[in-house]
């Protein structure tokens, strides 16, 4: 096989197999090394990682070519074994229990069409691969997988603008996220762009050109998006060539082709180095301090989503990779249960949706968006600079196969305010505290860009989609960002305060915005607190 010859490739072929090997022999543990993965209790392992996503990954990638052994927990299911009907994943035209994480019916974020519940659909109640979960006045939505987030998203790898980057996390040198991490993450992630030429005459974006279209009448600025779903396997969907995914309606519960998600990457990587296992289905439940490190409680699921076992895990050093709402949820129960007592104020504050608002435009009969598109958005509308009503909108696709007349938008915006978690010990779970008052600003600004399109193009809003009959939607987010804030709840490179050897290294540092789709921002932060914590951390050599 070409190239597989270098290092790097090399390490992935071995990652590969070792996730094809798993998920042909039905297994939750995948490893390169099946010997040292054969006893995860009883000793106590140099590093655990909880979670699979963005900055788990990048973190297990670093500590095992480092050759740190590294265990990684992941609560949901390795997404490798095709189902009944041959797809690892299904679509979101033809839901089933794959869709969703233990739910009996799917949770689409556009609630209604025409006023109509003809979105959702009753499902089995299975581990799945999207979970919504709700708190008063906000539902996050999750990827719950081996890859997290990166197996439900809409690829949009965007590099947020620098003097927003500098004014979120003012103790991040800019020089050195711009010059090394930011690129190191873009490449490792491997970020595509469309080609312009193509994406000029192309069915799959015919949405995206009318769009565009309307924002220049209305005197705004459109860019592309650069992508981990590979624009080369789109053109050959659209030409015949290759099984479609991004161009079936696949998008929020999985592809089947096309996406780069983590487990083609960094995942693979990972565990080609040798020194990374990955154990799916096992939810890290609690955290305490003992005389070597941390001990994890933790419940292995079967593949019903049944908890089946408890078992009791130890480690040197853990990294938190759980996603903001996982991670910030681990150390409210540890502080508030008395498990690791010493945890601050900080933890649990500072979060934010990144301004996320849905919004759908009613086109004219003329002014078709095609019935081809590509799930994958390409376009952004890019008023950021804008000095009294900041956003950023992502041109987002409906892809029902069917004409619906309809411009649909995910506009993130800059609101200010800030949510903070409470831990519940009725339902042992962290609550959300975030309130309609506080996403006022986000419609405010949505609205200012919309209303311009709008009279632009002689063109209303739809107010059919969301339940009822608002037109803005800012009751979701897929842009959990915050709850362990960098320089608050941990130091300025994701120490917990208090706590030697347990790291944060997902969303939960990020306070509450990004400007833009947050994942790249995640990985370069990843990428350059374990650099520091390696170099700083391990006072014995390693490996
Ligand atoms: P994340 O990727 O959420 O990974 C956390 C992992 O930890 C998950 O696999 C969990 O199952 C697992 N986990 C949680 N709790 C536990 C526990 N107790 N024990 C064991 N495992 C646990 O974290 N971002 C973009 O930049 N571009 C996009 O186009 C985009 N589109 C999106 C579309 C959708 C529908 C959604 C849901 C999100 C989208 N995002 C997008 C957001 C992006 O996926 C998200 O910011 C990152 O995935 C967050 O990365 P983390 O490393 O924080």
């Amino acid at each position: 096989m070409a190239g597989v010859t270098s290092p790097l490739s090399r390490r992935r072929f071995l990652g590969f197999a070792a996730l094809n090997s798993a998920a042909l022999l039905g297994l939750n543990t995948i490893t390169t090394a099946p010997a040292a993965a054969a006893k995860p209790t009883g000793d106590v392992l140099p590093a655990v990682i909880v979670g699979t996503g963005y900055g788990a990954a990048v973190t297990a990638l670093r500590l095992g070519e480092a050759g740190v052994p590294t265990l990684m927990l992941e609560m949901g299911r390795l997404w490798d074994t095709p189902g009944e009907d041959g797809n690892v994943f299904c679509s979101m035209l033809r839901p089933d229990g794959r869709a969703m994480w233990l739910k009996n019916r799917t949770r689409a974020p556009l609630a209604s069409l025409l006023w109509m519940d003809v979105i959702n659909h009753d499902t089995e109640r299975y581990p799945g691969v999207l979970d919504r979960v709700d708190h008063d006045g906000m539902s996050v939505y999750l990827g719950r997988g081996v890859g997290g987030g990166s197996l439900v998203n809409g690829a949009m790898a965007v590099v947020p603008k620098r003097s927003y980057f500098e004014e979120v996390l003012p103790s991040v040198d800019p020089d050195e996220m711009y010059g090394r991490y930011f690129p190191r993450a873009t490449a490792a992630l491997g970020v595509n762009h469309v080609d312009p030429e193509w994406f000029e005459t192309c069915e799959s974006y015919q949405y995206a050109r009318l769009s565009r279209e309307h924002a220049h009448r209305a005197g705004l600025t459109t860019t592309f998006v650069p992508s981990v779903y590979d624009f080369d396997y789109l053109r050959r969907e659209e030409a015949g060539e290759v099984p479609r995914s991004a161009l079936a309606g696949e998008v929020i519960y999985g592809n089947n082709h096309g996406k780069r998600s983590l487990d083609k990457t960094y995942l693979a990587d990972a565990l080609g180095t040798g020194n990374v296992t990955i154990r799916a289905l096992h939810e890290v439940r609690a955290i305490r301090r003992d005389a070597r490190g941390y001990a994890l409680t933790v419940h292995r699921r079967d593949e019903t989503g049944e908890v089946v076992e408890r078992l009791e895990i130890a480690t040197e050093r853990l990294f938190l990779g759980a996603g903001s709402l996982g991670s910030t949820e681990l150390l409210l129960r540890a502080r508030d249960t008395g498990t690791l007592p010493e945890l601050g104020p900080e933890i649990g504050q500072g979060w934010g949706p990144n301004g996320n608002v849905m919004v759908g435009r009613a086109n004219h009969v003329w002014d078709s968006t095609g019935r081809t598109q590509s799930g994958m958005p390409a376009l952004g509308i890019d008023a950021w600079d804008d000095p009294e009503h900041p956003v950023f909108a992502e041109i987002a696709p409906v892809p029902a196969g069917v004409e619906l007349w309809l411009s649909l938008y995910l506009a993130i915006t800059k609101n200010p305010e800030r949510g903070h978690f409470s831990y519940d010990p009725a339902t042992d779970t962290a609550r959300l505290h975030w309130n309609a008052e506080q996403g006022k600003t986000s419609i405010q600004q949505a609205k200012a860009l919309f209303d311009k399109i709008n009279r632009a193009n002689g063109t209303t809003y739809r107010t059919d989609l969301f339940g009822d009959t608002r037109a803005f939607e800012n009751r979701f987010t897929y842009h959990p960002l915050g709850g362990l804030v960098l320089g608050a709840a941990t130091d300025d490179w994701g120490r917990v305060r208090g706590y030697p050897g347990l790291y944060v290294t997902d969303g939960s540092l990020i306070p509450g915005s990004t400007g833009v789709n947050p994942f790249v921002t995640i990985t370069a932060l990843a990428e350059r607190n374990v650099e520091r914590i390696l170099a700083e951390d391990w006072t014995t050599p390693v490996g």
